[in-house]
Formats: C-alpha cells, structure tokens, sequence
C-alpha cells in the first residue's frame, strides 16, 4: 500500500477505486471472453442455413460422413420436390406448356400419381422418369420461367448407389429450418489487438412467418444481427402464402426487424444474397418494373463508380436502396414483432452495413465474412477499451 501514501481515508479512496476497477476488468474480461453472438435473420429460403454450412467448411472440419448420409435423405425429397413441382405447375403457365412426347406424359402420369410427398422407396424406375422428364423439351422451358433446380441435373449422380453428396451438393441442398440451430467456431484476434482467439456463436433460425415468434427468446443475447436478403426473390411468392411478393415481405420483416428494440443495441449487417440467381434472371429478360414500379425512374446515386446502363447492377442497387431507405428513415418506428407492444425508438444512430453475396460460393464467403467478422471483433474490442 506504501506506493499510494498519503493519510488512511486517501487510503481507503484508493482501494475503492482499485476494487472498481477490477471489478470492471472483470467484466470486461468476462465480456471479451463469452463468445460473440451473431443472429441470423431473414424470410425463409433467402439462404441463412447456406451460410451456417460454410461456417462449418471455413471454421470447423466440414461435413462428416453421417452429415452426407443425412443431406442424402434431403436431397433425394429436393429431387422429388422439383420434379412435382414442374410437373403439376407447366399447365398453369401463360402461355401454357406442353410435354413433348408421349414418353415424357407417362413419366408426369407417374410422378402425379405419387403426390407430393415423397415416394416410399427412391426405386430406379423413379429416376429414370425423372431423368425422362428433366430432358423434356417442354419441362426445360417450364424451368426456364421459374427458379432452381440444382438436384434436377445431379439425377444422374444420386441414383448411384455408391452416390455421396459433395460439398457442392450440401451447399444447395435445401431443408425448411425449424426452432434455433446453434453454430460455434474460433476466429483468430489481430495481432495488433492482442492476438489469441475468440469465439463465435452464430444462431440460425426458421424464417418462415410461423417460426418467427421463436425469435425472441434469443435476441438479449444478440451483439450482431445479420439479415439475409435473397435478392433474386423478386418475382416470386411466398410458399406459406401465395400472392405475396417475397421481396416485399423481406422488406417489412427488416423493417421490423430493425426497429424492434430488442436489437436496438445491436449492429446490424445486410446480406444481398443471391446474385448469381439475380444476374440470371435479369439476363433472362425479367424486370424488376413488374413487381416494383418504382424502378422504372430509379437512378443509381453514389460516386459514379456503378454503371447505369447495366440492367442486373441498377437492379441489385434498387434493391439495396429500399432497404437502405428503410434504415435511414426518421420518423416514428413501430414494430410488429412483438404484437401489442408499440413504442418510439430513441433517435441514436446506428449504422447497417450492406455486403452483396452469394452463400452457396465458399470463396465468396470467405472473403466477405472475414471482413465482417474481424469488423465485428474490433468495434466490440474498442467498446471494452482494449486497444
Ligand atoms: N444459386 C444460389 N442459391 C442459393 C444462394 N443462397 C442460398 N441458395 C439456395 O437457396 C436455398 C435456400 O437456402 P437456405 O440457406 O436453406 O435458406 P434459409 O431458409 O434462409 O435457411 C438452398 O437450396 C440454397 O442452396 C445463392 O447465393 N445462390
Ligand atoms: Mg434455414
């Protein structure tokens, strides 16, 4: 005690000012120590499990093989899902589609007569009529006016009884996600911010509107939200409720989501995802005017650097500015979240920041989440004073 001298009430000043700052080290420590927390937020199908996969390709050891034999089952109900999906959907197209042979309508006869669910053996005479089918002159026109069908060009491989699902096909594979899955894995700190490691949970949620209520729970633990955007949604409705534009329910679920104050102190970072699938359509002669008339006189704001006369950049930057516009406003907010509870959101800034992505491409990924996740990292370690 000698160092600080001085009379015994100085004394006693300085253990108390001693003891509160170990106290705050303590927590700090604690703080920087538990894992950092990361939501995954988005309407279902915009590709939030994608991302969970690649986490455990990048972070952890990738898929093991009871991971495989699992996505097996997935991928054969994918199979079955799209090929009775085209089938029972060609006639309701304008101008309708016709089967362009005779050998093509008994393989549909076939396929109907399953129903939706899946068969109860996935036999060789099954493949082969979706093989039959997936070669039809009509289905593949059928396929052109609508989404995607990765598994539909893999019958070939999974009807293999030595068939094991790659990376690739896991990475499309595609299951409704219900209650909360929880990823864990380290990231390296800077050198220049101490070095070491640090955990990350990341937590993957249903979005589909009956899951989302399952949300709350989770969300005081929440340092960051990410909020996944299939961008190619445009033209397309939801499967829990036909007729509404997935776009514009993505549009209100962020709405809500950035103004619910239970994640009013956490950052926010928005996943355009779904370029690739975008850039196809827009090539393909679909317009977003259709569905959002707004864009006939959108203009690219900004330094110039994007290119006005390309159909996809003005495209996938109209999107971003609707959301950017959502975050931006200033008015009052409300949010339905939570049914009942109406309040005003203090006026504090909070930034979103906005990454253009494709979650089934691992490179991609790579690049755009070690950026994110090292942001992360640093603004929490500022917070706490470590630097
Ligand atoms: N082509 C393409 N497909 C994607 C992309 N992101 C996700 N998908 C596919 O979209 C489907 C739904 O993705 P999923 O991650 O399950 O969506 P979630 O409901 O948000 O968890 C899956 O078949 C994915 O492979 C992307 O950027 N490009
Ligand atoms: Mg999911």
């Amino acid at each position: 005690m000698g160092c600080f001298g001085g009379s015994d009430s100085k004394n006693e000043q300085q253990k108390q000012v001693n003891r509160e700052l170990e106290k705050k080290l303590k927590e700090w420590n604690k703080d920087y120590k538990k894992a950092i927390k990361i939501l995954l937020l988005g309407t279902g199908e915009s590709g939030k499990t994608t991302i969970i996969k690649q986490m455990k390709i990048l972070h952890i050891s990738g898929f093991s093989e009871s991971d495989r034999q699992e996505k097996m089952i997935e991928i054969r109900q994918n199979i079955h899902e799209s090929i009775y999906d085209l089938v029972t959907n060609m006639h309701l197209l304008h101008p309708p589609v016709e089967f362009a042979s005779e050998e093509s309508r008994v393989s549909a006869a076939y396929i109907r007569k399953i129903g939706p669910q899946e068969p109860s053996n996935y036999t060789q005479e099954y493949y082969s009529h979706v093989a039959t089918l997936w070669k039809d002159k009509g289905i593949q026109l059928c396929y052109y006016r609508s989404n995607e069908f990765h598994f539909l060009d893999r019958v070939a491989e999974v009807r293999k009884p030595t068939y094991v699902p790659s990376d690739q096909d896991i990475l499309f594979s595609r299951k409704r996600t219900t209650g909360i899955q929880k990823i864990e894995f380290d990231m390296k700190i800077p050198k220049g911010y101490g070095g070491g490691t640090v955990q990350f949970w990341m937590f993957d949620v249903g979005g589909q509107r009956g899951e989302r209520r399952k949300w709350l729970p989770i969300f005081k633990l929440i340092v960051t939200t990410k909020f996944v955007i299939s961008m190619s949604d445009f033209d397309q409705t939801l499967r829990e409720e036909n007729g509404v534009n997935r776009l514009r329910e993505s549009l209100i679920l962020f709405q809500d989501v950035w103004n619910t104050r239970f994640l009013e102190e956490a950052g926010v970072i928005v996943f355009l995802n779904k370029q690739d699938v975008l850039k196809e359509k827009v090539k393909s002669g679909k317009s977003i005017a259709k569905y959002f008339p707004r864009y006939s006189e959108y203009e690219i704001s900004g330094n110039g650097m994007e290119n006005n006369n390309d159909e996809y950049v003005r495209t996938r930057c109209f999107i971003r500015d609707m959301f950017l516009e959502l975050a931006s406003y200033k008015g009052e907010r409300k949010s339905s979240l939570m049914p009942g509870v109406d309040y005003v959101l203090p006026q504090h800034r909070r930034e979103c920041y906005f990454h253009f992505t494709i979650a089934t491409d691992t490179n991609n990924i790579k690049t755009v989440f070690e950026d994110v996740h090292t942001m992360i990292l640093i603004s929490i370690l500022g917070e706490f004073g470590l630097h």
